[in-house]
């Protein structure tokens, strides 16, 4: 009986994917039908920076992998890829440090992702473009005329709404940031916030936030995919955006906008310090004994419990490192409201206002950490290990205050 269950579940879910399939390769078709010929040939470009069909396909794996599909999925991902260019992208700058930017072009040891990031069609990038002043007002212009309803919109940093807006003004005309956010996002496909700064507010939020600055979706009232990070990881960006490419819509997003095929799981659950935590090794101090060791960073702050991110699994340049592995906790960067919610940064988080003992790390992380929905799955079996011995159950806890973003907070 078991075993028939077992074949019908089977089938069932080859043919959800048989479908899934279906609607990839006509979606594929529509964008070579419907989006201007690809600007850059990506398979030639590969070969030019030394990148044989054996890194691509292996790049191609591990996207595939990372994106949550079956590896019959290979060719569409690669396919996506090479249709990258064809994707018309205007990119704006609010208020931030232009860091996302930095993070994604300025890697020294360049990957396939930072490849694709190359043959990006921006159509307008403040700080990339030659043009400027009245040129590059026109350029904006006409790529949101030419390309209406099409274009993807990518933004960088948040929108101070002090002055009427006035604390962050653009161009010749001094035109504010809302109002030039609010002209191009009306005519985008979709907005792709691109850091912490549009995503939540960030640093410019932070109290006592002087220029009441906000997170583009709180500023114009509209939704966001919110690659959150400080700076975000490029393959979270890319990997989103090759998912529209071969679905024709937008990945599965949290309740904080965030992809959940890259932000659904816990810094902590995936970290290769943990086993040094739950054996209490940790690093009392900065140069100890523990901290040559590896031991977990908990004690000198590391909010990697409370954060939600694929950092441990993706790693930062051609996954060389990541913030724990280089020997620093994680500060919690993808969550909203870090400044203020995580600090003190090289400290842990009050044991006495989150309840103390072995709990706590639990305790803070259902009270702070915006609570995705797979999140919730990842935290609840991780709590659920625990609290077999506690006798209670996480969810008499559960209190969703970071469910407000970092801008309802300062209102
Ligand atoms: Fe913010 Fe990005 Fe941090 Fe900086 O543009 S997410 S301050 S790395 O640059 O927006
Ligand atoms: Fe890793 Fe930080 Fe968790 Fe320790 S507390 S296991 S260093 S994520
Ligand atoms: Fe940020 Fe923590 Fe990752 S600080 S980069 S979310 S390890």
């Amino acid at each position: 009986m078991a075993k028939k269950n077992n074949s019908e579940y089977k089938r069932m879910i080859d043919k959800q994917y048989e479908d899934l399939m279906k609607h990839c390769q006509l979606q594929m078709e529509k964008v070579e039908k419907d989006l201007p010929e690809p600007r850059e040939d990506f398979q030639a470009l590969l070969k030019e920076r030394g990148f044989n069909r054996r890194d691509f396909i292996k790049w191609t794996s591990a996207m595939t992998a990372a994106l949550m599909l079956p590896p019959i999925f290979r060719p569409m991902v690669a396919k996506a890829a090479e249709n990258f260019s064809r994707l018309p992208i205007v990119w704006l700058h609010f208020a931030e440090c232009t860091g996302c930017s930095e993070a994604f072009l300025r890697s020294s040891y360049p990957n396939v992702d930072d490849i694709l990031l190359e043959t990006i069609s921006l159509e307008y990038h403040e700080t990339l473009m030659a043009a400027s002043g009245y040129q590059a007002e026109q350029n904006l212009e006409k790529a949101i005329h030419d390309f209406a309803g099409k274009f993807i919109c990518v933004i960088e940093g948040a929108l101070p709404r002090g002055l009427n807006g006035k604390y962050l003004t653009l161009g010749p005309k001094g035109k504010t940031g809302i109002e030039v956010a609010k002209e191009v996002t009306s005519k985008a496909a979709a907005v792709v916030c691109i850091g912490s700064c549009s995503a939540f507010g960030n640093i410019q939020a932070a109290k006592p936030n002087p220029t009441d600055s906000v997170s583009i979706s709180k500023a114009l009232g509209i939704s966001t995919v919110n690659i959150a990070g400080c700076p975000p990881n490029s393959v979270n960006f890319t990997g989103t955006l090759l998912h529209y490419l071969m679905f024709g819509s937008l990945p599965t997003l949290d309740s904080l906008g965030r992809p959940v095929w890259a932000y659904g799981k816990r810094i902590h659950d995936y970290c290769e310090r943990r086993p040094h935590y739950d054996a209490s090794e940790f690093v009392e101090e900065w140069g100890d004994q523990g901290a040559i060791k590896g031991w977990c960073l908990y004690k000198v702050g590391c909010k990697g419990p409370y954060t939600y991110a694929n950092c441990s699994k993706v790693r930062f340049n051609d996954a060389i490192s990541w913030p724990i592995m280089a020997g620093h906790g994680c500060i919690g960067c993808t969550e909203p409201a870090f400044w203020d919610t995580m600090a003190p940064l090289e400290k842990p988080l009050d044991e006495k206002t989150y309840g103390g003992g072995e709990k706590t790390v639990d305790n803070i992380g259902i009270a702070l950490t915006g609570v995705a929905v797979a999140g919730i799955a990842a935290h609840a079996i991780a709590s659920g290990i625990k609290h077999r011995n506690n006798d209670k159950t996480c969810c008499n806890n559960h209190n969703d205050d970071r469910m407000n973003t970092q801008e309802e907070k300062h209102d």
